[in-house]
């Protein structure tokens, strides 16, 4: 009698709990459609994470901040040009965003990078892209480095039209405050650099770049639009931010420790709204589609399913690419003002 009562009110906390599963989504914005105190607890937020210690186990992680970096350095050769980028990059910034909330006491949302509004679309040397909030020193992330030389090593791309190098020197992010372990040898922690590329972000940010990528019919064609080829001779979304930000030198450059540019989870918040903008335009069958290569590049190859397992270190749970699909079902929950 007892117990079944017992039974019966676990139910009913159930299936209440089943009932309010991401009825209010919050919504995530761009970056300047939040007022200067949302900024600011924002930017707290991020500062607070790297002062909070690591538990990713991985090498030269010192702070949580450092444990996203150092679990995508990890990942690196599997998760780039293959099916599960665009899933795997949204759960990755989704447990970020939660890591702010629950570790750092963050009460907004994770914000976005609409870089289409700042690309020039018939300057591509234009540095206006680069005069935006995003880049001011009280109202942003602060901007670029000074300029440095690089050698043929450290540029196999040749790219051209760089224009920085050094450390960030202005904003919430600069050295002594804000360092990077993780990639430098222990003991001997890095500034986070910028080396602006003003042709890159000018030419990749392009909206009717993102439109291309939004007219795509399947997941498979999308998620392959969206990162395109690794060559500079043809423009692709997910570069842009990446090396018109990081260039040659620059933090955001590295396709390995991006994540240590706090930018990097604006620009993949980004893509992730592009994304779930396609996903709308057909969600009966978006929220049950997935494809494309297991093996990065391998086109020809075994593709993922919905039931392939992406797995993000020790930062959260192993989970299979369909829970990741729907941004307010009962694994994620958030959704986008535009
Ligand atoms: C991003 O900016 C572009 C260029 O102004 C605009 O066309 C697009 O609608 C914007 N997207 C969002 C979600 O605001
Ligand atoms: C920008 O650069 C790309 C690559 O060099 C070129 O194809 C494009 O036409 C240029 N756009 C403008 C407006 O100069
Ligand atoms: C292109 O942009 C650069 C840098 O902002 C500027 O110096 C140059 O005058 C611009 N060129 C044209 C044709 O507007
Ligand atoms: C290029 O520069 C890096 C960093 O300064 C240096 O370690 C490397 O030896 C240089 N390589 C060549 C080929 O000059
Ligand atoms: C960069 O330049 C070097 C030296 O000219 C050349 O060997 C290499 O193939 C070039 N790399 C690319 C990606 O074009
Ligand atoms: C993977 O998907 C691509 C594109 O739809 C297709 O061409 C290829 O045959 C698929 N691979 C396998 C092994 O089924
Ligand atoms: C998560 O996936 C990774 C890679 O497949 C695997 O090594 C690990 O054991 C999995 N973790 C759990 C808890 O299943
Ligand atoms: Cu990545």
């Amino acid at each position: 009698m007892h117990f079944s009562k017992l039974s019966l009110g676990v139910l009913l906390l159930v299936l209440d709990c089943i009932a309010d599963i991401c009825e209010n989504p919050p919504i995530r914005k761009e970056w300047r459609e939040l007022d200067l105190d949302e900024r600011h607890d924002y930017i707290r937020a991020v500062r607070c994470l790297a002062s909070r210690p690591a538990i990713s186990g991985l090498e030269n992680a010192i702070t949580h901040f450092d444990d996203f970096q150092a679990t995508h350095s990890d990942q690196t050769p599997s998760i780039h040009w293959v099916g599960h980028f665009t899933l795997w990059h949204r759960y990755f910034v989704a447990t970020y965003e939660k890591a702010l909330r629950e570790g750092c006491g963050y009460k907004g949302v994770q914000p976005y990078w609409n870089w289409s509004l700042d690309a020039s679309s018939t300057n591509n040397s234009s540095m206006k892209i680069f005069e935006t909030d995003i880049f001011s020193a009280h109202r942003g992330f602060g901007g670029n480095g000074k300029y440095l030389t690089a050698n043929a090593t450290q540029n196999p791309f040749n790219l051209t039209g760089r224009t920085g190098g050094g450390c960030v020197e202005d904003g919430p992010f600069a050295p002594p405050d804000f360092m990077l372990a993780v990639g430098n040898p222990k003991g001997q922690p890095d500034c986070l650099r910028r080396d602006w590329i003003p042709w890159i972000m000018n030419y990749f940010a392009q909206q009717s770049l993102v439109d291309d990528v939004l007219a795509q019919p399947d997941y498979t064609s999308f998620a392959r639009a969206l990162e395109n080829i690794p060559s500079f001779s043809e423009p692709n979304i997910h570069g842009g931010a990446h090396f018109g930000v990081g260039g040659v030198l620059g933090t955001l450059g590295n396709s390995a420790l991006s994540p240590g540019d706090p930018l990097f989870f604006l620009h993949h918040c980004n893509l992730d709204r592009i994304f779930w903008e396609w996903q709308n335009q057909d969600l009966p069958t978006r929220f049950h589609q997935v494809g494309g290569p297991i093996m990065p590049l391998d086109y020809g190859g075994k593709n993922v399913t919905l039931d392939f397992e992406v797995n993000i270190g020790k930062l959260a749970s192993n989970t299979t690419l369909e829970s990741l699909l729907n941004t307010q079902g009962d694994f994620l929950c958030y959704t986008y003002s535009g």
